[in-house]
Formats: structure tokens, sequence, C-alpha cells
């Protein structure tokens, strides 16, 4: 049996802050970084958890980071688009910062989208989407990634993994999120296989020549597939559009002909959309909140569950008894901690 060690969630976050502090990356940064992280860990969300460290440090060496950026925030003034430029650091400190104004225009205009441009992004959505629905707003939330997906009906990498993610606020209850790769799985999923020396399932990727593959070195070679076939093509492709193109940032194709490599975090843009269930509905056919329960209730009612329930059930399990990590995850911490 592997050996396991618990940690409670702020030492957690203690160490990771060190670690990236350490490395040379400003406090906002790191506490930023260190705070979605540790989020990833708690809910058991080990794709976008710890292991994410050693690629953002990598890409800190690289000097395709900034560590040491202050994030800028245009307010322009009147509009519904709210922007924050990362100046090249990472994107979850830009989010913070653009979060309360993303905020305060959707309660003024119904609607309001926050743009980020010029970060680096590695890590999970629904922490964004939840800080957004923890103002009573719903959120979409999408961006691209770096060209590692083919579209259906090709056979090389073109598309990101973008990653698009949507929550509903819900009163006393934790709230509705989804938040998934537009590919099959995420690539993180894949690189843990293939750390753990695990085939992946069927219809995951592509290898070099365009067959099915279930080795996850000759998917990392090849390509990853969308998911839902067409469907998930046509999804990737609209990120690419809206949080790519649309926003005067980079697309996945583009990242990856910018950065040669897909061992670093990508650099690209976000888009962030927040809206107010009750200007849209404006008191039509009642409460919007209460109607929404009535549809989670029957979803729950058929023995299905919400998405985002089994990682708010693991969130309860670590604020109770801490988060578990092995020996070999305690070893990396301190490893990077002695660097
Ligand atoms: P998953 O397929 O693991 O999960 C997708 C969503 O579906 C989750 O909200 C999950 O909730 C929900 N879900 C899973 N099973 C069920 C079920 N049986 N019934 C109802 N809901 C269910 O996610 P992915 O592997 O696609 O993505 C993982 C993470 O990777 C995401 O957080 C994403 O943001 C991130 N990512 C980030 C990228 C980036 O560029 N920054 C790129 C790609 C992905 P639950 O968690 O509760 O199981
Ligand atoms: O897991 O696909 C992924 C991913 C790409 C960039 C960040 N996460």
């Amino acid at each position: 049996m592997t050996e396991t060690f618990t940690l409670t969630i702020a030492a957690l976050h203690e160490r990771v802050d060190a670690i990236f502090l350490k490395a040379g990356l400003n406090a906002l940064q790191a506490s930023a970084l260190a705070r979605v992280i540790v989020a990833g860990e708690r809910d058991a969300c080990k794709s976008h958890g710890i292991y994410r460290i050693e690629g953002a440090l990598r890409t800190v060496k690289a000097g395709k980071v900034k560590p040491d950026a202050i994030p800028s925030l245009d307010l322009n003034e009147g509009s519904a688009i709210v922007k924050v430029n990362a100046g090249g650091g990472f994107a979850n400190p830009a989010f913070e910062v653009g979060v309360p104004a993303l905020a305060a225009r959707a309660r003024q205009f119904g609607l309001a989208a926050l743009v980020i441009n010029d970060c680096t992004h590695f890590s999970a959505l629904w922490p964004e989407v939840e800080a957004v629905t923890e103002e009573g707003l719903a959120a979409l939330v999408m961006c691209p990634s770096y060209a590692t997906v083919a579209p259906t009906g090709g056979t090389k990498p073109l598309l990101g993994t973008n990653p698009f993610a949507f929550g509903w606020p819900r009163k006393g209850s934790t709230p509705y999120v989804f938040d998934f790769a537009t590919s099959v799985a995420a690539r993180g999923e894949v690189e843990l296989h293939r750390r753990a020396g695990k085939q992946l399932p069927e219809g995951w990727a592509i290898d070099v020549d365009g067959e099915l593959t279930t080795d996850p070195e000759a998917a990392l070679a090849g390509a990853m597939l969308p998911f839902g076939g067409h469907k998930g093509s046509a999804i990737g492709t609209m990120i690419e559009l809206l949080a790519g193109i649309m926003i005067g940032d980079l697309t996945s194709p583009e990242v990856l002909d910018y950065l040669g490599t897909t061992t670093l975090a990508p650099m690209h843009g976000e888009l962030i959309i927040a809206l107010s269930p009750e200007a849209f509905s404006a008191g039509r056919r009642g409460d919007p909140f209460a109607r929404a329960e009535a549809l989670f209730g029957s979803i729950i009612g058929q023995g299905a569950r919400l998405p985002s329930m089994r990682r708010f059930l693991a969130r309860e399990k670590s604020e109770a008894q801490g988060i578990a990590l092995t020996t070999a995850e305690m070893e990396q911490l301190d490893r990077l901690l002695e660097k």
C-alpha cells in the first residue's frame, strides 16, 4: 500500500507559496498560484494540483512567463467589457484583480465580460467560475491552450484542449458547476497515465500516423481527440475564436509556434462572462433560482449526480481531515523547496 501523509490545507498552501517565492515569483503571483494549485489537491483534481508546480517553474526558468508581473486593470468606464493585462505573468492573479469590476458591471448591465490578455495559464477553470457564482452571478469561462487536439476528421494537432466551464449560483448550496477540457480528457490526465505507466482508455488519442492509440507516449507525440466527435471539435473551435481571435490574443497553434513545446505552460488570453439571472429573467415565470432548483431536483431525482458534486465532497473531506499526499509527492515538494 502507498504510504500517505496528511497536511492541512493551510500547511500545503504555505509550502506551495514558499516554493514559488523561492523561485523568484512576487507575492501576488506566488499566492494566487498556490491558491489554485492547493484548491486542485483539496478537491481531488490531481491533473491540476501540485503536479503543475514543476511545469510552472520550468516556464519561469525558460523566461516564458514574468515572475514579477503586476497585472494592470483597464476599467473601460461605461463598458460591459473589463480588461486585465496580465503583463506576461500568470492568469490567476490577473483574474483576482479583475473579478470585482466584472461582478459590478454584470450587476449594472445584466452581463459583463472580463478579458485577460498576455497571461500564462495552466490551471483548472472552476476556481474562477466559483468566484463569479459567489457574487450571485452565472459564469461562462473559456481559454485556448496549445495545439494538441486534432479536429474531427483530421489527424494532426491543431486545437487546444480548450477548457470550457459554466457556473450557476445556488442559494444556501454549492453552485452548479461544470468544467471540462473539450478534448476527451485533459492533457494532464494523459501525462499522469504516462507517469503511472498506465494505458489510456480507448478513444482518447491517435498516434503520429493518425491511428487510435492507448499508449500515453504515442498519444503525447500524436494528437488527442475532441470529446463528442464533431460537437467537441466545434466547441473547441468556438473557444479559439472567442477567447483567442476575438480578444486579440493567441490561438492554440500560435501558442505552440511561440513556445515550440508543450512542456511549458501556455501563454494566451482568457474570456470570462458573467450574467445576472435576475436581469435576464426580469420576473418572467417567477424566481429563476427557484426554477433552477426544481430542474436540479429532477436531475438528481433520476439518480444522476450534478457535475462538481464529486469535487465538493472531496473538498468537505479535505477540510475535515486534511489533504493526503503520497511519499513521492511529499518528497517532490521538499525537493522543490530546497532548489
Ligand atoms: P472531467 O472529465 O474529469 O470532468 C468534467 C466535468 O464533468 C466536471 O465538472 C465533473 O465534475 C463532471 N462530471 C464527471 N463525471 C460526471 C458524472 N458522472 N455526472 C455528472 N457530472 C460529471 O474533466 P476534464 O478531464 O475534461 O478536465 C479536468 C480539468 O482540466 C478541468 O478543471 C479543466 O479546467 C482543466 N483544463 C485546463 C486547461 C487549461 O488550458 N488551463 C486545459 C484543459 C483542461 P466532478 O469534478 O465533480 O467529477
Ligand atoms: O490539462 O490539457 C490540460 C492543460 C493544458 C494546459 C493546462 N492544462
